[in-house]
């Protein structure tokens, strides 16, 4: 009804680019079906995910994989993940391998990028409304994963073994005309466990409305400020304005969350002056990572179209600098490599999964990279 896709027919390799299933066709026909290693990257810098999806896709074939842990953050030209084995046994999954990766990765990577501008202010994932319905839970996982501190879609959330948090839309205001009435009615109804957050832009400015919500409030916890940008024009003085009349009336302990088109450079600015951030398209329609999937050996030679390296690859990382190095399989014993580890890990092994993919894991490997991003990239 909706336009989806279904689970077996992504895994069945049908959810792929057509000329992949005539080149099955031709190869088959021909008796051509060479051992093969096909590696995965990109031009770009981020953040991986999407390592555990691929696992699953592609469990239960003669096949081995090797890739990244979810949460890396690779560089221009590593490989992220390879596959090895016979190039029937996977050629018409490039299309949903590529697609699962790309996507997790660019959401985890735009995530990554917002908490890096963020600092210690909190950031949350609003944005599952500007997606189709069917992916929120690939967005609000892979926002977390990125580094986003919490995310608002419930049934994404619990997908992703996460709490929904969220605050209050303007229609329940609408639907009350007025607003006092609405918060108090939220505070009435809702448990003590969700935090009393008003929404304080909807007929009124801000400091009006802010002061409202702190003298009729009790446990008010923050106001959240979803200014429209027809009004904004000096957002910070307008939150700095909001700050000093709470302040003044004994409510420095309320917070103040703003919300509504927020991309980096606007988190990076609001920082100092306010507490959290709700970011919904930037982070939710994020670009795709641009991976492509290449055979780099087949029978044991090495193999490349223009543009690529040949060979099966390694990648040594040191853990205290972030710094790579990028060898040819096999060549590694003729190296230094004290204090590297590989990056390319087992994922499969004929067709068994063989690693585990939590999600906290990934999201903290992610953070623990933060500070030695350079700024070009963050
Ligand atoms: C929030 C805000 C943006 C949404 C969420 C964030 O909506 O207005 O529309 O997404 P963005 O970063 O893509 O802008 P609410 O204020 O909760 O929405 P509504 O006006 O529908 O109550």
């Amino acid at each position: 009804m909706f336009g989806i896709i279904d689970d077996d027919t992504i895994l069945a390799g049908l959810s792929t680019d057509v000329y992949f299933l005539r080149t099955e066709e031709v190869l088959a026909n021909k008796g051509i079906n060479p051992n093969v290693v096909a590696e995965v990257t990109t031009p770009a810098t981020g953040i991986l995910s999407g390592v555990d999806d691929v696992a699953h896709l592609l469990k239960g074939k003669p096949l081995d994989v090797y890739a990244m842990e979810n949460g890396t953050l690779f560089y221009p030209r590593e490989p992220v993940l390879y596959v090895e084995g016979r190039y029937l046994d996977f050629a018409r999954y490039e299309t949903s391998i590529l697609g699962l990766l790309c996507h997790a990765s660019g959401i985890a990577t735009k995530a990554f990028k917002i908490k890096a501008a963020a600092g210690e202010k909190r950031v949350v994932s609003f944005g599952s409304r500007r997606q189709h319905p069917c992916l929120a839970g690939v967005i609000e996982k892979n926002a977390y994963l990125g580094g986003m501190d919490g995310v608002s879609n419930h049934a994404g959330a619990q997908l992703a073994g996460l709490q929904a948090e969220g605050t209050m839309p303007h229609a329940l205001i609408i639907c009350f005309g007025e607003q006092v009435k609405a918060w108090q009615s939220f505070d009435d109804v809702m448990p003590k466990d969700v935090p009393r957050v008003c929404l304080c832009d909807t007929y009124a400015d801000e400091k009006t409305e802010s002061v409202l919500a702190c003298t009729n409030i009790r446990d008010l916890s923050a106001v959240r400020l979803d200014t429209p940008s027809s009004r904004r024009g000096d957002f910070q003085a307008i939150v700095n304005e909001v700050r000093w009349e709470m302040d003044i009336r004994g409510c420095s302990n309320v917070e103040i969350f703003v919300s509504g088109g927020l991309d980096e450079q606007d988190v990076r600015d609001l920082r100092d002056v306010v507490d959290g951030f709700g970011v919904g398209s930037k982070v939710a329609s994020a670009p795709p990572i641009d991976f492509a999937m290449d055979i780099v050996e087949k029978e044991g030679e090495f193999v490349a179209k223009r543009g690529k390296l040949g060979g099966k690859k390694q990648i040594y990382r040191d853990w205290s600098t972030l710094d790579d190095m990028i060898l040819l399989s096999g060549t590694e014993e003729k190296l230094d490599l004290e204090g590297r580890e590989p990056l390319l890990v087992p994922v499969l092994q004929d067709g068994k999964i063989v690693a585990d993919f939590p999600l906290e894991k990934a999201r903290e490997l992610a953070l623990s990279q933060l500070k030695f991003c350079e700024e070009s990239f963050i």
